[in-house]
């Protein structure tokens, strides 16, 4: 018998499989209107970003994240994918939900009580679950500190390959390491590239504090395979020349 991959992951796989890597564009509901989500997510369709991830860690819930993710959908394209920080993030109008466990959480509500308290509503909404081990690493930020993560600290990258490691081998095949919306620094390159060793096949998403073609390029370089931007494509003048300046900077990485 085979895995249930679905539509939505098989067109990331496949993305990261024909150019290298794959960029998502992350939109938090709480930090515009929903109208001009929707402007974002055309302009990031225009720059080749490969889909929308709607999220955030607090109030990316209800009605107001239902109107974001309707006028994104008027807008482009591309899939939406859910980044919830409980099962409050929800909804049935969106096309899959990275179906994530905080790994390095101290509390099990973020490891699997909201997860147990979302299934049934993934089920009924037909979300495609796609399943991620979330990671943590200094300095994490808000969802860090909403999360209860024990941070990976920056200068010990066995530790991320160990939790890294532990998601593979429960079944994850996503891992994603995440430096905390808006960080300083982004994951430094040297975890992203023995845990991308230690992985193999395991897709490996790099999200938080990315703010310039460079350094996702960098991020790729060191083994990245999906890279998240958020905060700085929210204040970005003009959203398509930044994702598009991002997104050939990492094409040229395996060009
Ligand atoms: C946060 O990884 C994402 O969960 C994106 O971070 O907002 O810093 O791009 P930024």
């Amino acid at each position: 018998m085979r895995f249930e991959i679905g539509p939505i992951e098989s067109l990331l796989v496949e993305a990261v499989e024909s150019r290298g890597s794959a960029h998502l564009t992350l939109i938090d509901p709480d930090a515009q209107k929903p109208k001009q989500a929707g402007f974002i997510a055309g302009a990031a369709s225009l720059g080749g970003t490969d889909a929308i991830m709607v999220g955030g860690s607090i109030g990316a819930t209800g009605g107001l994240l239902i109107d974001t993710v309707r006028e994104i959908k008027k807008q482009s394209d591309l899939p939406v994918i859910l980044f919830p920080s409980s099962v409050a993030g929800l909804c049935r109008n969106a096309d899959a939900v990275f179906f994530m466990s905080l790994l390095n959480s101290r509390s099990t509500s973020y490891l699997i009580e909201n997860q147990a308290l979302g299934a049934p509503l993934v089920f009924r909404y037909g979300l495609e679950p796609i399943p991620t081990a979330y990671i943590i690493v200094e300095p994490g930020g808000t969802v860090g500190w909403v999360g209860d993560a024990r941070a990976i600290p920056r200068k010990k990258p066995e530790l991320a390959v160990a939790y890294a490691l532990a998601g593979k081998y429960i079944g994850m095949r996503f891992v994603y390491l995440e430096a905390g919306s808006g960080a300083e620094m982004p994951v430094p390159p040297e975890i992203v590239e023995m845990v991308k060793k230690s992985l193999g096949n395991t897709l490996l998403i790099v999200g938080g504090g990315i703010r310039s073609a460079e350094s996702a390029a960098m991020l790729v370089e060191s083994g990245a395979d999906l890279i998240v931007t958020g905060t700085a494509v929210e204040r970005s003048m003009d959203v398509a020349s930044f994702i598009s300046g991002v997104t050939q900077a990492m094409r040229r990485v395996y060009a």
